[in-house]
This record gives C-alpha cells, structure tokens and sequence, in this order.
C-alpha cells in the first residue's frame, strides 16, 4: 500500500501491449529494481492489460525523488504467445512521488519583528 511516509513503495509500470497474466509470471521474480528490494508483482487494477504494479520494500529513508531503473528479467511476462528472450534495462522511470512531510520543527525566531 501506498502510504505517504515520504519512501517510495510501488512503481507502475506500462507494457508495450496488454499482456496475458495467466501466462505470465507475477511475483518478486519479475522485475530486479537498482537500490530497491521487489517483494512483490501483481497485476494491477486491471487483469489482462499493459500495467503490471511493483511493490518495493521501502529503502528506510526518504526518497520520494527517486527514478531507480527498472529490469524485466527475461520470460517472466508474455502477451500469450511470446516473452522477452532476453532481459530488458528501463532508464526511464518518471518521479510521480508527491512529497511528504518527513520532519517538522517548531521555531521562534521572528526577533521581535
Ligand atoms: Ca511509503
Ligand atoms: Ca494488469
Ligand atoms: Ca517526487
């Protein structure tokens, strides 16, 4: 779940077309994502279409700046008929983490102003 504690725990990911999820494999095996540990693949809001949703264990610290390159390991996802022979590199993850508060500190510090 996503819960706005400022450390990214999805990412969404759009296929080239709608892919078979009976066909294919949906786990922590799908996809390698750099600095972050996959716990999980599932398919998303919808079954049988081009998204498939990642869930990250949250790295510990905030990060809602990130855009870490993605990897579909090869054989993992097919349309039916065909998979990836070979695994795929994706460079260009989209930062669409909103910020979150991860610290307040009350001042006063006006000087009389
Ligand atoms: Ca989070
Ligand atoms: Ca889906
Ligand atoms: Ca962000």
């Amino acid at each position: 779940m996503s819960d706005n504690d400022g450390q990214i725990d999805q990412i969404l990911v759009t296929l080239s077309e709608a892919i078979t999820d009976g066909s294919s494999t949906l786990n922590n095996t799908t996809f390698t994502v750099a600095g972050y540990t996959v716990s999980n693949t599932t398919t998303g809001a919808s079954a049988n279409d081009n998204k498939v949703l990642i869930t990250l264990t949250e790295s510990g610290s905030a990060d809602t700046d990130a855009t870490p390159n993605v990897v579909l390991v090869a054989a993992k996802i097919s349309d039916g008929s065909s998979a990836l022979a070979s695994d795929q590199t994706f460079t260009g993850t989209t930062d669409t983490a909103p910020p979150a508060i991860i610290a307040a500190n009350t001042l006063d510090d006006d000087c009389g102003t």
